[in-house]
């Protein structure tokens, strides 16, 4: 029987659901924190899938992920943090720009990233080592400097304490940047920085499971994550700020201890 790498079983089983899910319609909404924290069924579904497939391959497997309630061992030999749909308010309204994100550590160390958006069939992902991919092939970050750059944001809507903060830093950068976006999909954006169609991403409040995967797509591809004091980020059950780009335009962006 040829051995399959688990890459390449969680590879096909994000593209199968991503292509279950794209036409989605019919949402069961419930609400979790607030009406902007939604959940449906189609994110437990993939979510379900996603377990069952890794599991079959791994079934010591500890998983992390934002729909299920007890959350497993970063520091296991084999741990998946999934995001079974980043961008969930973009899913319910129709819209593009949600994505599939599953990030595999061992011993709480990264070693592999995938992240799907299923209406663009963009497949971003990468092992540690092995550089960053899109749809097979090599990505990496812009080097143009923020003048020459789109900036990508997110608005922590969560949490509206930090709107102020937020929209403090967008005004600080957009004199600085060619124009700013504000997609709605943590993962998606950082992986638009990674492959160099946007110079940096920022946000003030993320939580693991949407930025785990895209970080190790990043870092493959030459950018840096930090949060908002500089420091580099050490994935962890905690949220924290984030921003992602190469290291010359965080410098330049002026957004570190603002
Ligand atoms: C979302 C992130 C987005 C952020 C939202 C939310 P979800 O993830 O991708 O960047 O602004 O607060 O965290 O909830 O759609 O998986």
């Amino acid at each position: 029987m040829t051995y399959i790498p688990v890459t390449e079983i969680i590879h096909e089983a994000i593209e199968s659901v991503g292509i279950h899910i794209a036409p989605a319609s019919g949402f069961q909404i419930t609400e979790k924190t607030s009406s902007r924290d939604l959940v449906t069924q189609y994110d437990r579904l993939v979510q379900e899938k996603l377990i069952a497939a890794i599991t079959e391959r791994k079934p010591d497997a500890q998983f992390i992920s934002e729909e299920l309630e007890k959350k497993g061992d970063l520091n296991a030999e084999n741990t998946f943090i999934i995001d079974p749909i980043d961008g969930t308010t973009n899913f319910i309204h129709g819209m593009g720009n949600f994505a599939i994100s599953v990030a595999w550590y061992k011993y709480g160390e990264p070693f592999y990233g995938a992240v799907y958006d299923p209406l663009a069939d963009e497949f971003f992902e990468a092992k540690v080592g092995m550089g960053a991919l899109l749809n097979g092939m090599r990505i990496h970050v812009s080097n143009a400097p923020m003048r020459d750059s789109i900036v990508l944001f997110g608005t922590s809507p969560y949490n509206p304490e930090l709107t102020d903060m937020t929209f403090d830093l967008v005004k600080k950068v957009f004199g600085k940047c060619q124009d700013v976006r504000q997609m709605g999909s943590a993962a998606l954006d950082i992986c638009h920085v990674a492959c160099g169609r946007a110079g940096l991403y920022f946000e003030a409040t993320l939580s693991p499971w949407d930025y785990a995967a895209a970080a190790i797509i990043l870092k493959e591809s030459g950018g840096e994550l930090v949060n908002l004091s500089g420091h580099e980020i050490k994935l962890s059950l905690e949220k924290t700020s984030v921003i992602a780009g190469n290291k010359n335009i965080i410098a330049e962006s002026g957004i570190i201890n603002h």
